[in-house]
Protein backbone atom coordinates (compact mmCIF):
# COMPACT_ATOMS: atom_id res chain seq x y z
CA UNK A 1 0.00 0.00 0.00
CA UNK A 2 1.19 3.24 -0.66
CA UNK A 3 2.37 5.89 2.14
CA UNK A 4 1.13 9.09 1.52
CA UNK A 5 2.63 10.52 4.40
CA UNK A 6 5.91 9.25 3.75
CA UNK A 7 5.21 10.52 -0.29
CA UNK A 8 4.46 13.74 1.02
CA UNK A 9 7.27 14.27 2.90
CA UNK A 10 9.73 13.31 -0.02
CA UNK A 11 7.99 15.79 -2.22
CA UNK A 12 8.45 18.38 0.02
CA UNK A 13 12.15 17.33 0.51
CA UNK A 14 12.32 17.67 -3.18
CA UNK A 15 10.85 21.38 -3.08
CA UNK A 16 14.11 22.31 -0.56
CA UNK A 17 16.98 20.36 -2.25
CA UNK A 18 18.99 22.84 -4.63
CA UNK A 19 20.54 20.38 -6.23
CA UNK A 20 19.49 16.30 -6.72
CA UNK A 21 21.05 13.38 -8.19
CA UNK A 22 19.29 10.54 -9.32
CA UNK A 23 21.08 6.89 -9.58
CA UNK A 24 18.64 4.76 -11.72
CA UNK A 25 18.90 0.76 -12.17
CA UNK A 26 17.17 -1.90 -14.30
CA UNK A 27 13.75 -1.41 -12.21
CA UNK A 28 13.59 2.20 -13.55
CA UNK A 29 12.64 0.50 -17.13
CA UNK A 30 10.55 -2.31 -15.92
CA UNK A 31 7.15 -1.04 -16.43
CA UNK A 32 8.51 -0.19 -19.98
CA UNK A 33 8.98 -3.57 -20.73
CA UNK A 34 13.16 -4.21 -20.28
CA UNK A 35 13.59 -7.07 -17.76
CA UNK A 36 15.82 -6.41 -15.22
CA UNK A 37 18.80 -8.77 -14.03
CA UNK A 38 18.24 -10.20 -11.12
CA UNK A 39 14.49 -11.16 -10.84
CA UNK A 40 14.46 -14.47 -9.64
CA UNK A 41 11.32 -14.82 -12.50
CA UNK A 42 11.56 -12.60 -15.53
CA UNK A 43 15.40 -11.42 -14.93
CA UNK A 44 17.70 -11.43 -17.57
CA UNK A 45 19.76 -13.81 -15.49
CA UNK A 46 17.38 -15.83 -14.08
CA UNK A 47 18.39 -18.46 -16.84
CA UNK A 48 22.08 -17.28 -18.01
CA UNK A 49 24.61 -17.33 -15.13
CA UNK A 50 26.36 -13.14 -15.47
CA UNK A 51 29.85 -15.11 -15.73
CA UNK A 52 28.87 -16.72 -19.35
CA UNK A 53 27.88 -13.61 -21.03
CA UNK A 54 28.90 -10.51 -19.30
CA UNK A 55 32.96 -10.61 -19.12
CA UNK A 56 35.34 -10.18 -22.19
CA UNK A 57 36.37 -13.59 -21.27
CA UNK A 58 32.78 -14.95 -21.94
CA UNK A 59 32.96 -12.80 -25.37
CA UNK A 60 36.22 -14.19 -26.59
CA UNK A 61 35.18 -17.88 -25.52
CA UNK A 62 31.73 -17.49 -27.37
CA UNK A 63 31.59 -14.37 -29.12
CA UNK A 64 28.80 -15.73 -31.53
CA UNK A 65 26.41 -16.74 -28.69
CA UNK A 66 27.21 -13.54 -26.59
CA UNK A 67 26.97 -11.19 -29.80
CA UNK A 68 23.77 -13.44 -30.41
CA UNK A 69 22.12 -12.09 -26.72
CA UNK A 70 22.95 -8.36 -27.09
CA UNK A 71 21.55 -8.36 -30.28
CA UNK A 72 18.22 -9.93 -28.87
CA UNK A 73 18.19 -7.54 -26.33
CA UNK A 74 19.31 -4.42 -28.89
CA UNK A 75 16.11 -5.48 -30.87
CA UNK A 76 14.03 -5.79 -28.39
CA UNK A 77 14.28 -1.97 -27.15
CA UNK A 78 12.70 -0.94 -30.74
CA UNK A 79 9.69 -2.03 -29.44
CA UNK A 80 9.84 -0.23 -26.01
CA UNK A 81 9.09 3.29 -25.18
CA UNK A 82 9.97 5.65 -22.26
CA UNK A 83 7.57 5.23 -19.19
CA UNK A 84 5.97 8.22 -16.90
CA UNK A 85 9.11 8.15 -14.18
CA UNK A 86 11.68 8.46 -16.99
CA UNK A 87 8.90 11.01 -18.50
CA UNK A 88 8.00 12.92 -15.00
CA UNK A 89 12.30 12.84 -14.28
CA UNK A 90 13.09 14.54 -17.84
CA UNK A 91 10.29 17.20 -17.27
CA UNK A 92 11.25 18.22 -14.06
CA UNK A 93 14.83 18.59 -15.26
CA UNK A 94 13.50 20.56 -18.06
CA UNK A 95 11.61 22.83 -15.49
CA UNK A 96 14.85 23.12 -13.59
CA UNK A 97 17.54 23.55 -15.52
CA UNK A 98 20.79 22.53 -13.74
CA UNK A 99 19.18 21.06 -10.67
CA UNK A 100 18.80 17.95 -11.39
CA UNK A 101 22.11 15.37 -12.55
CA UNK A 102 20.63 12.07 -13.75
CA UNK A 103 23.48 8.86 -13.34
CA UNK A 104 21.92 5.38 -14.49
CA UNK A 105 23.50 2.10 -14.73
CA UNK A 106 21.27 1.21 -17.35
CA UNK A 107 22.45 0.49 -20.85
CA UNK A 108 18.87 1.06 -22.58
CA UNK A 109 18.72 4.95 -23.55
CA UNK A 110 15.69 5.46 -22.68
CA UNK A 111 16.13 8.46 -19.89
CA UNK A 112 18.00 9.72 -23.36
CA UNK A 113 15.22 9.17 -25.45
CA UNK A 114 12.96 10.80 -22.90
CA UNK A 115 15.44 14.21 -23.03
CA UNK A 116 17.85 13.62 -20.26
CA UNK A 117 20.34 13.96 -23.12
CA UNK A 118 23.31 14.88 -20.39
CA UNK A 119 22.50 11.37 -18.23
CA UNK A 120 25.53 9.69 -17.48
CA UNK A 121 25.70 6.48 -18.47
CA UNK A 122 28.17 4.77 -16.39
CA UNK A 123 27.32 1.18 -18.00
CA UNK A 124 27.75 2.04 -21.40
CA UNK A 125 25.34 1.85 -24.55
CA UNK A 126 23.24 -1.96 -25.88
CA UNK A 127 23.12 0.31 -28.89
CA UNK A 128 26.53 1.14 -29.41
CA UNK A 129 29.82 -1.52 -30.41
CA UNK A 130 33.28 -0.74 -30.61
CA UNK A 131 36.27 -2.93 -31.66
CA UNK A 132 37.32 -5.48 -28.91
CA UNK A 133 40.70 -5.50 -29.59
CA UNK A 134 42.74 -1.94 -30.42
CA UNK A 135 42.27 -1.22 -34.31
CA UNK A 136 44.80 -1.34 -36.65
CA UNK A 137 44.51 0.44 -39.72
CA UNK A 138 42.74 -2.18 -41.54
CA UNK A 139 40.16 -1.46 -39.27
CA UNK A 140 38.78 1.59 -40.08
CA UNK A 141 39.86 1.27 -43.73
CA UNK A 142 38.05 -1.84 -44.54
CA UNK A 143 34.35 -2.01 -44.45
CA UNK A 144 33.52 -4.06 -41.92
CA UNK A 145 32.08 -7.60 -42.52
CA UNK A 146 28.71 -8.46 -41.40
CA UNK A 147 28.39 -11.57 -39.09
CA UNK A 148 27.68 -12.13 -35.49
CA UNK A 149 29.75 -10.41 -34.20
CA UNK A 150 30.69 -7.96 -36.95
CA UNK A 151 34.85 -8.64 -37.86
CA UNK A 152 37.58 -6.88 -40.30
CA UNK A 153 37.99 -8.47 -43.05
CA UNK A 154 41.95 -8.42 -42.92
CA UNK A 155 42.67 -8.83 -39.28
CA UNK A 156 39.56 -10.54 -37.73
CA UNK A 157 39.23 -8.18 -34.90
CA UNK A 158 35.60 -7.93 -33.93
CA UNK A 159 33.35 -5.80 -32.86
CA UNK A 160 31.56 -5.82 -29.62
CA UNK A 161 28.71 -4.29 -27.26
CA UNK A 162 30.00 -0.81 -25.82
CA UNK A 163 28.25 -2.06 -22.06
CA UNK A 164 30.71 -2.14 -19.06
CA UNK A 165 31.59 -5.95 -18.37
CA UNK A 166 31.91 -7.19 -15.09
CA UNK A 167 36.26 -6.70 -14.23
CA UNK A 168 35.90 -4.02 -16.71
CA UNK A 169 36.66 -0.34 -15.79
CA UNK A 170 33.76 2.12 -16.05
CA UNK A 171 34.41 5.29 -18.66
CA UNK A 172 36.63 7.90 -16.65
CA UNK A 173 35.14 10.73 -17.36
CA UNK A 174 31.24 9.30 -16.77
CA UNK A 175 32.51 8.07 -13.28
CA UNK A 176 34.03 11.33 -12.14
CA UNK A 177 30.72 12.93 -12.99
CA UNK A 178 28.95 10.99 -10.94
CA UNK A 179 31.18 11.00 -8.05
CA UNK A 180 31.05 14.89 -7.73
CA UNK A 181 27.42 14.85 -8.72
CA UNK A 182 27.15 12.18 -5.44
CA UNK A 183 29.37 14.59 -3.58
CA UNK A 184 27.67 17.48 -4.03
CA UNK A 185 23.77 16.88 -3.63
CA UNK A 186 21.49 17.46 -1.28
CA UNK A 187 19.17 14.64 -2.09
CA UNK A 188 19.91 11.45 -3.93
CA UNK A 189 16.84 9.72 -5.22
CA UNK A 190 17.97 5.68 -6.18
CA UNK A 191 15.79 4.07 -8.55
CA UNK A 192 15.25 0.77 -9.24
CA UNK A 193 18.75 -0.93 -8.75
CA UNK A 194 19.13 -3.65 -6.35
CA UNK A 195 22.45 -2.09 -4.93
CA UNK A 196 24.64 -4.68 -5.41
CA UNK A 197 27.17 -3.73 -8.56
CA UNK A 198 30.03 -1.64 -7.42
CA UNK A 199 31.32 1.06 -8.12
CA UNK A 200 27.94 2.15 -8.79
CA UNK A 201 26.17 1.36 -5.49
CA UNK A 202 28.39 3.38 -3.67
CA UNK A 203 27.60 6.42 -4.91
CA UNK A 204 24.58 6.25 -2.44
CA UNK A 205 26.75 5.95 0.58
CA UNK A 206 28.85 8.45 -0.42
CA UNK A 207 26.07 10.84 -0.66
CA UNK A 208 25.12 9.79 2.66
CA UNK A 209 28.02 10.21 4.06
CA UNK A 210 28.10 13.81 2.90
CA UNK A 211 25.21 14.79 4.14
CA UNK A 212 22.59 14.08 1.49
CA UNK A 213 19.13 12.75 1.77
CA UNK A 214 18.84 9.69 0.48
CA UNK A 215 15.59 8.80 -0.99
CA UNK A 216 15.17 5.00 -2.34
CA UNK A 217 12.15 3.90 -4.93
CA UNK A 218 11.79 0.43 -4.79
CA UNK A 219 8.66 -2.22 -4.27
CA UNK A 220 11.29 -4.41 -2.75
CA UNK A 221 13.80 -4.37 -0.46
CA UNK A 222 17.76 -3.38 -1.69
CA UNK A 223 21.15 -3.82 -0.45
CA UNK A 224 21.16 0.26 -0.53
CA UNK A 225 18.44 1.05 2.81
CA UNK A 226 20.63 0.85 5.12
CA UNK A 227 21.84 4.31 4.17
CA UNK A 228 18.20 5.65 3.20
CA UNK A 229 16.36 8.19 5.01
CA UNK A 230 13.55 6.86 3.30
CA UNK A 231 12.05 3.75 0.92
CA UNK A 232 9.11 4.50 -1.02
CA UNK A 233 8.03 0.98 -1.55
CA UNK A 234 6.49 1.14 -4.96
CA UNK A 235 6.96 0.97 -8.70
CA UNK A 236 9.02 3.84 -10.75
CA UNK A 237 6.46 4.75 -13.34
CA UNK A 238 3.76 5.14 -10.87
CA UNK A 239 5.99 6.66 -8.07
CA UNK A 240 8.48 9.26 -10.11
CA UNK A 241 4.75 11.53 -11.21
CA UNK A 242 3.51 11.91 -8.36
CA UNK A 243 6.68 13.50 -6.38
CA UNK A 244 8.29 15.32 -9.28
CA UNK A 245 4.94 16.81 -11.10
CA UNK A 246 4.32 20.38 -10.11
CA UNK A 247 7.25 20.64 -8.16
C1 LIG B 1 11.94 -1.89 -9.58
C2 LIG B 1 10.84 -2.11 -10.40
C3 LIG B 1 10.03 -1.00 -10.67
C4 LIG B 1 11.92 -3.97 -10.25
N1 LIG B 1 10.32 0.19 -10.13
N2 LIG B 1 12.20 -0.71 -9.04
C5 LIG B 1 33.29 -3.89 -4.49
C6 LIG B 1 32.73 -4.93 -3.78
C7 LIG B 1 32.39 -6.14 -4.42
C8 LIG B 1 32.61 -6.31 -5.77
C9 LIG B 1 33.18 -5.27 -6.48
C10 LIG B 1 33.51 -4.09 -5.84
N3 LIG B 1 34.03 -3.25 -6.78
C11 LIG B 1 34.02 -3.88 -7.98
C12 LIG B 1 33.51 -5.11 -7.82
C13 LIG B 1 33.34 -6.13 -8.91
C14 LIG B 1 32.11 -5.93 -9.74
C15 LIG B 1 30.89 -6.05 -8.82
O1 LIG B 1 30.26 -5.08 -8.46
N4 LIG B 1 30.52 -7.27 -8.48
C16 LIG B 1 29.38 -7.52 -7.59
C17 LIG B 1 28.20 -8.04 -8.39
C18 LIG B 1 29.79 -8.50 -6.55
N5 LIG B 1 32.11 -4.67 -10.45
C19 LIG B 1 32.75 -4.54 -11.63
O2 LIG B 1 33.37 -5.46 -12.14
C20 LIG B 1 32.69 -3.18 -12.28
N6 LIG B 1 33.98 -2.76 -12.69
C21 LIG B 1 34.92 -2.38 -11.83
O3 LIG B 1 34.72 -2.36 -10.63
O4 LIG B 1 36.10 -1.98 -12.43
C22 LIG B 1 37.25 -1.87 -11.62
C23 LIG B 1 37.95 -3.20 -11.75
C24 LIG B 1 38.74 -3.39 -12.84
C25 LIG B 1 39.41 -4.58 -12.96
C26 LIG B 1 39.23 -5.59 -12.02
C27 LIG B 1 38.36 -5.40 -10.96
C28 LIG B 1 37.72 -4.17 -10.81
C29 LIG B 1 31.88 -3.23 -13.58
C30 LIG B 1 30.45 -3.49 -13.32
C31 LIG B 1 29.73 -3.63 -14.66
C32 LIG B 1 28.29 -4.05 -14.49
N7 LIG B 1 27.76 -4.44 -15.76
C33 LIG B 1 26.39 -4.92 -15.83
C34 LIG B 1 26.15 -5.56 -17.20
C35 LIG B 1 26.08 -4.51 -18.30
C36 LIG B 1 25.98 -5.18 -19.63
C37 LIG B 1 24.64 -5.80 -19.88
O5 LIG B 1 23.62 -5.07 -19.88
O6 LIG B 1 24.59 -7.00 -20.08
O7 LIG B 1 25.49 -3.81 -15.58
S1 LIG B 1 25.98 -6.05 -14.52
C38 LIG B 1 24.31 -5.53 -14.37
O8 LIG B 1 24.12 -5.10 -13.01
C39 LIG B 1 24.16 -4.29 -15.27
C40 LIG B 1 23.44 -3.33 -14.35
O9 LIG B 1 23.66 -1.99 -14.75
C41 LIG B 1 24.01 -3.67 -12.99
C42 LIG B 1 23.14 -3.25 -11.84
O10 LIG B 1 21.95 -3.95 -11.82
P1 LIG B 1 20.60 -3.20 -11.41
O11 LIG B 1 20.33 -2.10 -12.34
O12 LIG B 1 20.65 -2.88 -9.98
O13 LIG B 1 19.50 -4.34 -11.73
P2 LIG B 1 18.98 -5.54 -10.80
O14 LIG B 1 18.30 -6.52 -11.67
O15 LIG B 1 20.07 -6.06 -9.94
O16 LIG B 1 17.94 -4.86 -9.80
C43 LIG B 1 16.72 -4.32 -10.26
C44 LIG B 1 16.01 -3.66 -9.10
O17 LIG B 1 14.84 -3.02 -9.59
C45 LIG B 1 15.54 -4.65 -8.02
O18 LIG B 1 15.93 -4.15 -6.74
C46 LIG B 1 14.02 -4.64 -8.14
O19 LIG B 1 13.35 -4.82 -6.89
C47 LIG B 1 13.77 -3.26 -8.69
N8 LIG B 1 12.53 -3.10 -9.45
N9 LIG B 1 10.78 -3.42 -10.77
C48 LIG B 1 11.37 0.29 -9.29
N10 LIG B 1 8.89 -1.12 -11.47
Amino acid sequence: MVDAALRSQVRQWIVEAPRITVLSGAGMSAESGVPTFRDALTGLWARFNPEELATETAFRAHPQRVWAWYAHRREALAQVQPNAGHCALAAFALRHPGRLTLITQNVDGLHQRAGLADTIALHGSLLDDHWLDLPRTCCHTEPIQSGEPPSCPVCGNQRRPSVVWFGESLPGPAFAAAEAAAQDCDLMLVVGTSGVVYPAAGLAFTAHQRGARVVIVNPEPSDLDAVADACLREPAAQCLPHLLENS
